[in-house]
């Protein structure tokens, strides 16, 4: 083993990619951000559609860039792709396109998922058998749909990659489903690591459309035609971006911390050695997604930092660097603290024309006022965020019967100061933030510990916990 060894995280997220290099070298890892690139999913003929032409050139770019920054005479040990979940690529033996990739926001899940909601027996059935709630993004909804309105598709398709397997695909040549991504479908059975036949019967999926899912850190095998990275290993990293996240906080191994990514989303979460199911889990919407070696992530999904990003939209005078962000954030810290706060659970929030006109009807229908600028709806969004954040965590104090002491935050929303308050101040909790790409972070480590550079997980927090970074949000 190299004294330094240097890995690529590919990390692709709904609304911005990155290839950061990683650099492990005396128990340290250096990051270094080669390529950045924005993301979204185009609307065609009332359909959202991902470009994945587009992230694929985007992928390569950034890789040659590692490779460009690599050290003289340096090799690059290995790659892993990290995506946003339940996203699928439908391909045929050959491993062609069959059929155009939808977004998860694409309304076409919204008749499935109504009627879900309105067959309580199915529902549970569901829920018992995948341990994930009913939400409009769930692949099994977007499949049931294909399938349903596209048969033909059961003659063009052989297997379903999910984006992170799709990228591996094109990487390394093998078609794997890997677990942590399988686990966001509402397809996988909770209480195996393999398909549950239940839940493919329900959506009247093909079941050979699936193989049974590789545990994360798992070896694809060399680069293939991409001469730059001959030689390099494909490593099946913790495909879903939440649960390499997950991977990267550097947590007390006691289970009293809360975990909390937030992006686009807002992942609330701990880790477990078991489910959270029942009754009461399904009404909190608690989705039991895996961890890389087949343990559990409760978690749930509050709309996040989508709400600030839409709003934004509506602002000519949005911030465009660190320094406009940063006067945006203590404007809306020097507001007084809204007469109330947003329902974050509101549908219309999903994917609205307009996100500020979504936030203002909600307002006006519970007779409230307003905000006046951009600062005002910032304000808000942070502090509702806040509390939806705590409503989470007490739903999992109450169901797993478990006392959380801290709340561990990563990703774009650790730098938001505002919201890392709110945080404390709703919960109760110190919110420790570390200004951390987490979703590349943990993507490298899968590929460290896979390549023998790192014992396990469990020591990679330690060394990185060691290391980083952090800022103490205290309760007001
Ligand atoms: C975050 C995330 C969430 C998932 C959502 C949709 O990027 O992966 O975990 O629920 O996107 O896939």
């Amino acid at each position: 083993m190299p004294s330094t060894v240097f890995s690529a995280a590919v990390d692709l997220g709904a609304t911005s990619g990155r290839v950061i290099l990683g650099a492990w070298s005396k128990n340290r890892l250096t990051l270094t951000e080669v390529h950045r690139f924005p993301n979204s999913f185009r609307t065609l003929g009332g359909h959202d559609y991902w470009d994945l032409g587009t992230l694929w050139h985007e992928a390569q770019t950034g890789l040659r860039k590692a490779v460009a920054a690599l050290p003289r005479g340096a090799k690059l040990a290995s790659v892993g792709v990290d995506t946003w979940g339940v996203d699928f690529a439908l391909v045929n033996d050959a491993g062609r396109l069959v059929f155009p990739v939808h977004a998860y926001r694409d309304a076409r899940s919204q008749p499935g998922l109504k009627r879900l909601a309105h067959t309580r027996a199915a529902l549970e059935r569901v829920y018992a058998a995948t341990g994930i709630p009913n939400v409009f993004y769930n692949s099994s909804l977007h499949l049931e749909e294909t399938v349903a309105n596209c048969p033909a598709i059961t003659d063009l398709a052989t297997r379903c990659l999910f984006l992170p397997d799709y990228f591996n695909y094109l990487l390394s040549g093998r078609m794997e489903n890997e677990l942590t991504i399988a686990s966001t479908t509402q397809l996988l059975d909770v209480h195996s690591t393999d398909w549950s036949p239940a839940a493919l019967q329900h959506f009247r999926l093909p079941p050979q459309w699936f193989s049974p899912p590789i545990k994360s850190g798992t070896r694809l095998g060399k680069v293939k035609n991409f001469p730059e990275l001959a030689g390099t290993q494909v490593i099946a990293v913790p495909g879903h971006d939440t649960a390499a996240a997950y991977d990267a906080m550097p947590a007390s191994p006691d289970g009293t911390d809360l975990f909390l990514s937030s992006g686009t989303w807002s992942l609330v979460g701990f880790e477990s050695d078991k489910p959270v199911l029942g009754a009461d889990a399904l009404a909190a919407r608690i989705s039991n997604e895996r961890i890389g070696d087949g343990r559990y992530r409760p978690l749930t999904n509050v709309i996040g930092l989508w709400l600030l990003e839409g709003t934004m939209k509506d602002f000519a005078t949005r911030p465009q660097n660190d320094q406009e962000w940063a006067a945006l954030i203590t404007a809306a810290e020097k507001l007084p603290a809204p007469a109330a706060l947003l329902d974050v659970v509101d549908p219309a929030f999903t994917n609205p024309a307009s996100m500020k006109a979504a936030i203002d009807a909600q307002l006006k229908k519970r007779k409230l006022a307003t905000p006046k600028n951009l600062a005002g709806y910032t304000r808000l969004i942070c502090d509702s965020l806040g509390r939806g954040h705590a409503d989470a965590m007490r739903a999992f104090e109450r169901m797993a019967a478990r006392k959380f002491k801290r709340v561990l935050i990563v990703g774009g929303g650790s730098k938001n100061r505002l919201l890392c308050q709110a945080t404390a101040n709703e919960t109760g909790l110190p919110v420790v933030s570390f200004a951390l790409e987490g979703t590349a972070v943990g993507n490298l480590a899968s590929q460290l510990i896979s390549l023998g550079a790192v014992k396990d997980l469990a020591t990679f927090r330690r060394h990185l916990g060691a290391g980083l970074k952090q800022t103490v949000y205290t309760p007001r």
